[in-house]
């Protein structure tokens, strides 16, 4: 794009594609050229200590700042309505980068009781050996919220949905309570990604992702983001970059998940269409004992999730009248979809959180923090949708007791 001069006025396709980018800048190049450079050299000996000083802007060193990267940061700042973004080499290298810029001994953090299985485990297992205590809360209670915070709160985080039960947590209202007790809010965004939902522009302080997931898009590289206030994301990379997680992302990397942004807003509309008809259909289904989706009537955070997201999201969560046993077979059953962990790939994905992805937590501490051994999770990904929903139909029949085989439509 020549000129960048009214990009708030762009739409999400437009600035996915272009933002903070001008071939011409770059010898006509029509994709950022990748920066395969870990240092830079310096004009003189002056140069390299104002740049170290920060009196004068240039790169100097690809842990702290890279060109490739630099230009994936501005635009997911933009698409997120953020002033300032940064890319590191997984979601947990971004929510370390920002809790360990943030966070002292003594500090408390308050969060939602249902994580991502290693965002639990660090909250739970890690950070009190630091002197860090979490106070796992239900903060779609907002008078829960309120009496949870003290003088040593320091943040307050959740996802939403949440990483496995699609529970939503209404970021306005939360972010309204956090500016109250003057108390930093951070949202993980992974599961909406900014096309759907907008956490800064609700009021949230920071935004991580799991970049890994839609906004790469294609299950080939693991990479995160934090977005933010330009003084805040700058914090982050000279404290939680540079000195404490050093989970820099590669240039290659960033350039593949600039690619990725390109069709992010197709690639999310097909998800949702493709997971709301699927989470439809599986509700009705005899065998089927409850769907996890903010799409359906039913759910309790169907009217929450009209608020603030602008579609429901590829990701459902189910369980079979069998439970756990009828679970495994189901997922053994299936012959396209993939058993795997990870979502937001072009593939429909299937896991079994208690077992995989939130193995982390004790099956005691699973009851207490939402979500059963029984649970079924599918990323829904961009194949064929009746394809997808027959290899599910047909692993379904193929369970025992199973009485009613599936009907192909039409
Ligand atoms: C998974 N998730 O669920 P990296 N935040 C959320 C996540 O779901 C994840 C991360 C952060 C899964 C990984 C195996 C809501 C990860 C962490 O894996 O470090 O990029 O993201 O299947």
């Amino acid at each position: 794009m020549k000129t960048d001069k009214n990009p708030a006025k762009l739409g999400f396709a437009t600035k996915a594609i272009h933002h903070g980018y001008n071939p011409l800048d770059y010898h006509g190049a029509l994709n950022p050229p990748i920066f395969q450079s870990s240092t830079f050299a310096f004009e003189n000996s002056q140069q390299g200590e104002d740049l170290f000083a920060g009196d004068v802007q240039g790169y100097f060193y690809s842990r702290i700042a890279n060109p490739t990267l630099a230009i994936l940061e501005n635009r997911l700042a933009a698409l997120e309505g953020a002033e300032a973004g940064l890319v590191t080499s997984s979601g947990m290298g971004a929510i370390n980068a920002v809790f360990w810029t943030l966070l002292s001994a003594g500090d408390e953090i308050i969060a939602d009781k249902t994580l991502y299985g290693c965002t639990f485990s660090l909250l739970k297992h890690q950070l009190v050996r630091f002197g860090i205590k979490t106070h796992f809360i239900d903060m779609s209670n907002l008078f829960e919220l309120e009496a949870a915070i003290s003088d040593k709160t320091k943040i307050v985080y959740c996802e939403t949905p949440a990483n496995p039960n699609m529970k939503l947590i209404d970021i306005k209202s939360v972010a309204t309570i956090c500016k109250k007790f003057d108390k930093t809010f951070i949202v993980d965004n992974t599961y909406c990604t900014p096309y759907l939902q907008n956490p800064i522009e609700l009021g949230a302080d920071y935004v991580v992702h799991s970049a890994t997931k839609y906004l790469g898009g294609h299950g080939d590289l693991t990479a995160g983001a934090v977005v933010g206030r330009k003084e805040d994301i700058d914090q982050v990379r000279f404290v939680g970059l540079k000195d404490l997680t050093g989970a820099v992302l590669s240039s290659h990397d960033a350039s593949l998940i600039l690619r990725g942004l390109k069709t992010l807003n197709l690639r999310m509309d097909r998800h949702c269409e493709s997971a709301l008809k699927l989470a439809t259909e599986l509700e009705n289904h005899p065998l089927v004992s409850e769907v996890f989706f903010p799409g359906l009537t039913s759910s309790p955070f169907h009217e929450l999730a009209k608020q603030q997201m602008k579609q429901f999201g590829g990701m459902i969560a189910f369980e079979l009248t069998g439970g756990l046993t009828a679970g495994k077979s189901f997922i053994d059953n299936l012959e396209l979809i993939i058993v795997a962990v990870s979502l937001g790939d072009a593939e429909t994905l299937v896991q079994h959180p208690a077992s995989m992805t939130h193995s982390t937590y004790e099956p005691e501490e699973r009851i207490k923090h939402g979500f059963t051994d029984g649970l079924i999770r599918l990323s829904v990904g961009l194949e064929d949708y009746e394809d997808i929903k027959q290899d599910i139909f047909n692993a379904l029949e193929l369970l025992d007791g199973a009485e009613l085989p599936y009907q192909q439509a039409g």
